[in-house]
Parts: structure tokens; sequence; C-alpha cells
């Protein structure tokens, strides 16, 4: 897909000129001049200067900060936004990139006619509303840490990563499979969480991760990690199999490669990514950006599954220098409640698969329902059989959103409407309100056992706390806001 993308502000005058070919003042073309006229009415109605407007965000009680738009985002910002998901879309809107409108440089020499010959076909394209894109198409490079299984142990990993393929903001680098010996077991035999999962035997999510790379035509690597624990925070586990040391391999292989430093998203133990530090702190220091730690408790009293599943993991990374953002999943009462700082929120239901984009939703249905056939990948050209559905009514729990949130610059809003999304951050309204979505800098202390305490930073520190203010309200705007994303998923 980045391949179709054309580096924004090259389109020339040539491009221009041709768009306004002929020169012939029709019916559109006055359409367009009047849109355009009232749509510069609006922005200036709604306090568009060179700098930046302040919106209203009734919810949060403080005045964000919208950047104006940058040469290159005209359109964008006044409502007409490239749809960055469809190929197609970016093969026919690319070319509506304008250079400065119009500058005194740009301007000079030109009368205000030609401008309004050539400007107003620009809005009369018709390109589709994609509010929740970015304006940009800068994407960050990502590692995807996750405890996926086939057949999944929690349904919510083999969801989670189409996010990870079909977020336009993100650039994914790898799949590390988080696989735990005792979970592969028909029964497990975890020293811990011993009695939590009768419902083996599976092995690492491999399948899934190839049904997204034949869904979206890709190529993105992926391997697994240790099959068992740490023996103590500093391992690096170079005892174990090769097949298992792969998925250390391979994040260290992307950071060495990587131009610019990288984001690692983890959601299941953090044993790989320990690791991997372990044997080279120095390129963790150089080529990571942020990991984003989906793990741990938000209150005293609750050993986290993520953490429980390699504490030695969870502590190596909390005592080390890297930038770290926790999101923890459980609060005291255990994963299934609710905190400002913890992640978890419920789905009602997921029957909104059923509009999916046909690949995706073959691809869902495949893992809910435990599918098990050797065409994995013709299976994806298959609707899944009616019996399937059934599943979607059972209620879906969730850790994982905000820390899409946070990588992909999205912000969590209610429209003057009523209704939540999630949209890029230069595409916040000024009649937009802000749910409370953010990270603070906290000072972290952690156990040998895993669980860990914080506090509020007054000084320079490497954590930062996720914060959701009212987790109640982030539920109920995240039930509408993530089935839409999904919805609007192309690969
Ligand atoms: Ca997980």
């Amino acid at each position: 897909m980045a391949g179709l993308r054309q580096p924004q502000g090259q389109e020339t005058e040539r491009d221009l000129a041709l768009l306004g070919g002929g020169g012939e003042l029709s019916t559109r073309l006055l359409e367009g001049a009047i849109a355009l006229l009232l749509k510069l009415f609006r922005a200036a109605a709604h306090g568009f200067c060179s700098g930046t407007c302040t919106a209203p965000a009734r919810l949060l009680g403080q005045a964000p900060s919208i950047p104006a738009p940058d040469n290159h985002d005209w359109i964008a910002w006044i409502g007409r936004t490239p749809d960055w998901e469809n190929p197609e879309m970016i093969r026919t809107t690319s070319r509506f990139t304008i250079p400065p409108f119009p500058s005194r440089s740009i301007f000079a020499g030109r009368s205000l006619a030609v401008w309004l010959v050539l400007i107003p076909p620009l809005f009369c394209a018709q390109a589709p509303r994609s509010e929740a894109s970015p304006a940009t198409h800068r994407r960050v490079p990502i590692i995807d840490v996750t405890d996926l299984y086939q057949p999944f142990q929690d349904p919510g990993d083999n969801f989670d990563l189409v996010t990870a393929y079909a977020l336009p903001e993100v650039d994914l680098k790898a799949v590390i499979l988080d696989a735990n010996g005792p979970f592969r077991k028909p029964v497990s035999d975890h020293p811990v969480l011993h009695d939590a999962d009768k419902n083996g035997p599976r092995d690492p999510g491999f399948i899934s991760v190839l049904q997204l790379n034949y869904i979206f035509n890709r190529n993105v690597p992926f391997a697994a990690g240790p099959f068992t624990m740490m023996k103590t925070p500093e391992d690096k586990m170079l005892d174990v199999p090769g097949f298992q040391q792969q998925g250390v391999d391979l994040i260290l292989k992307v950071l060495k490669e990587s131009p610019e430093p990288v984001t690692i998203l983890s959601f299941g133990s953090a044993r790989s990514i320990a690791v991997a530090y372990n044997r080279d702190p120095q390129l963790f220091r150089r080529k990571l950006k942020r990991i984003l730690l989906s793990a741990g408790s938000s209150s005293l009293g609750f050993l986290e599954w993520n953490i429980a599943l390699d504490p030695n993991a969870a502590v190596r990374l909390l005592r080390s220098h890297l930038a770290i953002d926790i999101y923890p999943c459980a609060t005291k009462d255990g994963p299934f409640s609710y905190e400002p700082h913890n992640s978890y929120w419920k789905l009602p239901d997921l029957h909104f698969v059923e509009q999916m984009q046909p690949q995706l939703r073959r691809y869902l249905d495949f893992a809910l329902g435990r599918v098990c056939r050797c065409d994995f990948l013709r299976a994806m050209e298959e609707d899944s059989p009616e019996e399937v559905k059934e599943l979607h009514s059972h209620p879906h729990h969730v850790w994982e959103t905000a820390l899409w949130m946070e990588v992909s610059d999205r912000r969590l809003v209610q429209h003057n409407d009523g209704s939540f999304a999630m949209v890029a951050a230069d595409r916040v309204l000024p009649t937009d309100s802000l749910l409370v979505n953010q990270l603070l800098p906290v000072y972290l202390n952690v156990a040998d056992d895993g669980t860990f305490t914080f506090s509020s930073a007054s000084s320079k520190t490497n954590f930062r706390l996720y914060d959701r203010g009212d987790p109640h309200l982030n539920e109920r705007a995240l039930q509408q806001a993530l089935p839409q994303l999904y919805l609007s998923y192309r690969p």
C-alpha cells in the first residue's frame, strides 16, 4: 500500500492545470466555488488561524489545542478527506494535494480568475469522508508482541491483530508470538495460572498471522518466542531451542535494521522483549522509541495474567531505564473490573463482525469458531457456516484499544450529535468533546513478583501511566467507536 502513496507536496502546477484542463466553468465548478467559499467561511467562523485553534472540551474540562493545517492539509482539514485505507482512493485523491494556498509567493503572477478556475474542481471530486483517518501518512514502525494462539486462548488476541495490519498510521514490522508451554498442553499446568485453562491443546498463532498476511497481501515477518519462563531477570535464554529464539532474534533484527526508533506493543508476557534487551541493551537505547505494555494491575492485591506469565520479564523491563507506557489490564478486583488507570472494557456482542469486509469477517469467524482446516488460506474465500454467527452474540472482553489509540495518535471524542469515535488528532472538530485518554508521568516501583505501585512524578521519569478518567464513560464510548473502526478496515 505504501508504494501507492505519493509523497505530499509533490504535485505540481502541471497537475493542477490538468485538473482544470479545458477551463470550462460548468455548473459543477460553480457549485465547487460556492462550496469552497462556504467551507472557508465555516473554517474562519471556527477560529481558523495561522497558529492553533482552541476547541471546547465539555467532558474533559480543559481546552485541547488543535494544530492548524499545514500547507498540504487544506482539503482534509475542511472536510474532504482522502480515504487512506482504500488504495483506489489513494490513487485518485493523491493528485489533489495542493501547494500552499494561496501564499504570497505562489499567488504572485497568477490572477484570481486562474485560481477560481483551478481550485473548484478539487472540491468537486467526490472523495469519501473519513474523519477518522489521519491527514498525514507517515507511519509509525511497530513490533506487535502477542500471546495469540491457534486455537485461541483469548479470542481478543486474534481479534486485536487485525488492527496491527489495518491501521493506516502504523507500519507493522514484525509479529512476535508469545507462547507459554503450559497452555500448549490439553490441560494447562502453569505454576500460578494452572486452573485457568482446560481448553488446550494449542500452538502459537502462526495460522492467524499467515491468514492476515494473505488477506493484506503482506509479508510481515513473524516468529515465536521462548516457551519457558526466564530463570532470572537477567536471563538471555541462550539455552532454549533455536526455534524458540527466533522471536527474540526478530526483535533485535527489526531494531537493527530500522532507520528510526521502533515502538513495541506488548499484549502477552514481556519475555521476548526482556530477553532481547538482555542480549543487546545498547541497541534498545538507540532504537527503541517506547514500549507500550499491556500488563499488571492498577491497584495492589491482584497478580495479573500477563505479569504472572513471566514475572522476571516484567521485573527486567520495569527496572530498566527504557521508556515504558503502562496500561494495567486489571485492578485489585481482577481482570474484568474498572478503575481510571486500567484498560479493561466489554463489548456486549460481536454482531458488527457480520458487516465487516468479507475476508476479515472470515478470518475472525475462523478464529472464533476454532476452525481446524488444512486449507486455512482458502478458507478466507468461503463464508463461515451459519452456526458461527451464534458466537457473535457472546460478550467480548477488551484490554488493548487504548494502546492502539496512543500509537496511532487518535483521540476518543464525542461529536455534537452524541456519537463517539476514535479520530486522528488532526481531525478533531472544534465542536467535538474530548474524552480523557492520556498518559501521566509516574514513578514506578516493581516487586520481585512483578506487581508494581506507582506515584505521580514531578521530575524526569521513563514511565507513563494510562489514565481514562471515568472508566464507564470510556467503555460506553469504545462500545461505539471500536466497531466503527473495525468496519472501516480495508485490506
Ligand atoms: Ca493477550
